[in-house]
């Protein structure tokens, strides 16, 4: 029972999320990158049975492993680690940032200068994801608002109030970027604008920001998680740079499990 290997009590499984998230291509590719992992399967269905999978594992003190990222509420939940990565493929510290459509800071210069402004840090994100556990997103971030006007003035600091000038902000449905986007959206409402909020995969998000359909976006995250997206789409977007420093993704496992490297998996 005891020589029983990680490998074989998850049946070779790694948990994963939305087939069209970033983290799902990276994972693929850590399974190709960690030589013989080629026998592993990469479930992928959704956020919310990932962390249903994770929650009922730990609770049975079970072996799992899950693509997980941070800021999430996953570790102030539970006692996890990210497993070593020591080929990269999932990057080292991720970036969060912003990118607007061409000639948005002609047409909408003063929602442009609100959003090339904003940028917060983890913690403030993350304040705003525990409080949507309890209520929803726009009245998490209108809280979020409320107690940190010094922030969101610095934002809005010298910019006139307009009336009603729509704006088109295009998010991942994921609960980092409902958080950014809602605070945007409360930002940009408390100057008049008119904000609407759409939810897409990754790699729709970089198409409607170089189409030009949507006016901008606080979602990509770089330059592991959307490289690839980022390149697929580069010239035909602004970037105005990041919004927030020090996320991350990866393998996540139970800190009870006696495992530490990707490499590990291999056995
Ligand atoms: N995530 C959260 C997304 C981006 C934000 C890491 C799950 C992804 O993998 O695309």
């Amino acid at each position: 029972e005891n020589d029983t290997s990680i490998g074989e009590k998850i049946e070779y499984t790694i948990t994963g999320i939305e087939p069209g998230a970033g983290i799902t291509e990276a994972t693929d590719n850590a399974l190709e990158e960690y030589g013989n992992l080629a026998g592993w399967e990469h479930d992928k269905s959704s956020t919310a049975a990932m962390l249903t999978s994770l929650d009922n594992a730990i609770k049975d003190k079970e072996p799992i492993i899950v693509a997980g990222w941070s800021p999430h509420f996953m570790f102030a939940k539970w006692d996890l680690k990210y497993l070593e990565d020591p080929k990269g493929v999932y990057g080292k510290v991720e970036r969060i940032q912003t990118i607007a459509r061409k000639g948005l800071k002609e047409d909408k210069p003063k929602a442009y200068k609100i959003l090339d402004r904003f940028h917060w840090d983890p913690a403030d994100m993350e304040s705003v994801m525990l409080d949507a556990q309890n209520m929803d997103f726009d009245e998490a971030a209108q809280k979020w608002v409320d107690t940190n006007q010094e922030k969101v003035k610095e934002w809005t600091k010298g910019i006139e109030s307009v009336d009603g000038t729509p704006v088109e902000l295009v998010l991942t449905p994921w609960d980092t970027e409902r958080s950014s986007a809602n605070v945007a959206k409360v930002v940009l409402e408390s100057k008049g604008f008119d904000v609407t909020l759409t939810a897409v995969s990754p790699s729709i998000m970089f198409k409607a920001i170089a189409s030009g359909d949507g006016d901008a976006s606080l979602a990509p995250w770089m330059p592991a998680t959307h490289g690839a997206f980022y390149e697929d789409y580069e010239g035909e977007f602004e970037d105005l740079g990041e919004n927030l420093k020090g996320a991350k993704i990866g393998l996540v496992v139970p800190s009870y499990m006696d495992i530490e490297s990707i490499e590990d998996l291999k056995s």
